[in-house]
């Protein structure tokens, strides 16, 4: 991967947005967590709805949503569990953070898909059915206002579960952070202030388990976008 130009032709290109939002701040954490990588990264003003206008629509995603990584053939990648394993594949150095044995790799999934399912899509849906997102999204999304109610109890129902599941660990799949961490960590940091009954300290186990994530270094970083030419050591 040799980065050459900075307008994402030829070249492995993450479309990353202005704002830490849920979905562009995964990757973001993944690629510093992970490290071993070079990419190039333009940024798309998601503040200003860029990435629903029609260049963004008919160059990059046609579904209008960020982050998306455009690979050096030209192919699109988005949804982020599908860039990070991508990254994790193509990183130099390193270890694994979908893990090292087909098992690792099983049960990572597994767990991504739970909080996915259970907790993350759940919580933003409730969020996106709110006044706020409506006048944010100009219609640019199907909300579900009328799905609220169910969508908090969904997350609420995942999140007691998992503060089960995490009793006695450090982290979801177990002794150190993996995707699943990465996505559910990614999705509460950035949405703590619109959805303050997402980390309750009554959840002691989630609580301990998100100020473990809060303390990695990755966490600052990935507040602040990829810009330019982007090179990152093996971590
Ligand atoms: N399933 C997609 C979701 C992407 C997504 O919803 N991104 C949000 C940012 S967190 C977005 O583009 N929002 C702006 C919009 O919908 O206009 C993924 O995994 O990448």
């Amino acid at each position: 991967m040799t980065p050459r130009t900075l307008d994402g032709q030829g070249l492995t290109t993450l479309f990353d947005p202005d704002v830490p939002s849920p979905n562009a701040v995964v990757p973001r954490l993944f690629a510093h967590e992970r490290g071993g990588l070079q990419f190039m990264a333009q940024p798309v003003a998601l503040s200003t709805l860029e990435n629903r206008s029609l260049p963004y629509r008919t160059t990059v995603n046609a579904r209008g949503e960020v982050p998306a990584l455009r690979l050096d053939d030209g192919r699109v990648l988005t949804e982020v569990t599908a860039i990070c394993e991508y990254f994790d594949e193509i990183a130099i150095g390193g270890r694994s953070l979908v893990g090292d044995t087909a098992e690792e790799r099983a049960l990572t999934r597994m767990w991504t898909r739970r909080v996915d399912l259970e907790i993350a899509e759940p919580f933003v849906a409730w969020w996106r059915g709110g006044d706020d997102a409506e006048a944010y999204y100009r219609g640019n999304r199907v909300l579900s206002p009328a799905g609220r109610r169910d969508n908090r109890m969904i997350a609420d129902r995942g999140l007691n579960q998992l503060d089960d599941d995490l009793s006695g660990q450090d982290f979801i799949c177990g002794g150190r952070p993996m995707l699943a961490d990465i996505l559910l960590f990614g999705f509460m940091l950035t949405m703590q202030d619109s959805v303050p009954w997402v980390n309750v300290p009554a959840r002691r186990s989630v609580s301990a388990w998100f100020k473990r994530m809060s303390a990695r270094p990755s966490t600052e970083k990935a507040m602040n976008s990829f810009v330019g030419d982007v090179r990152l050591q093996p971590a």
